[in-house]
């Protein structure tokens, strides 16, 4: 094996410090994002839900979408931990270049909601009707800023997504 030149060398070294940057950026970023989690938000509103921020809407919105879905996660307090809710398809989803792109149904996580959600009434498996408003520039991205709980026997297609939903029709048996 050759040893490496002289350039060689200096180039490996330009590298090892441009990752130790990168992981120091990333650990920075970490770090920024439990601080942020563990923050009440800008609207002062203690969360009663660990990992969920309540904030105020976005002041000028991208977008807004209302879907039907259903809590997937409420976070227990594990510092990973999302609330997580299924959505249904959102046909007219506009993505950050302002191209109408969809968004297929989904588990989707929502790290804000605002004051009016009420976080403290919802449970696991409730069926709601929710907006969230898309802000790209924001810090977070997308702020649930209603929900309404819907009864447990409405419908809201998340075939494929739910769990307990098969993906498909099951074909007929045979005998
Ligand atoms: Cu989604």
């Amino acid at each position: 094996m050759l040893n490496p030149t002289a350039k060689h060398r200096r180039v490996l070294r330009t590298r090892a410090r441009r990752s130790g940057a990168f992981l120091c950026a990333a650990l920075c970023s970490v770090v920024a994002a439990t601080t942020l989690t563990a923050c009440d938000g800008r609207s002062g509103t203690p969360s009663p839900v660990p990992g969920v921020r309540v904030t105020d809407a976005p002041a000028t919105p991208d977008q807004a979408y209302t879907v039907l879905g259903r809590i997937y996660n409420i976070p227990s307090g594990g510092p990973t931990e999302e609330f997580q809710v299924a959505h249904e398809t959102i046909d007219d989803f506009v993505d950050i270049n302002g191209n109408v792109v969809g968004m297929n149904a989904m588990i989707m996580p929502f790290p804000a909601v605002t004051a009016d959600v009420p976080l403290a009434a919802i449970a696991e498996g409730d069926k709601v009707e929710f907006t969230f408003a898309v802000d790209w520039d924001g810090d977070p991205r997308w702020v649930i800023t209603a929900l309404t709980i819907l009864p447990q026997d409405a419908e809201v297609d998340l075939i494929g997504v739910w769990p307990d939903e098969p993906a498909a029709p099951v074909p007929a048996g045979d005998d």
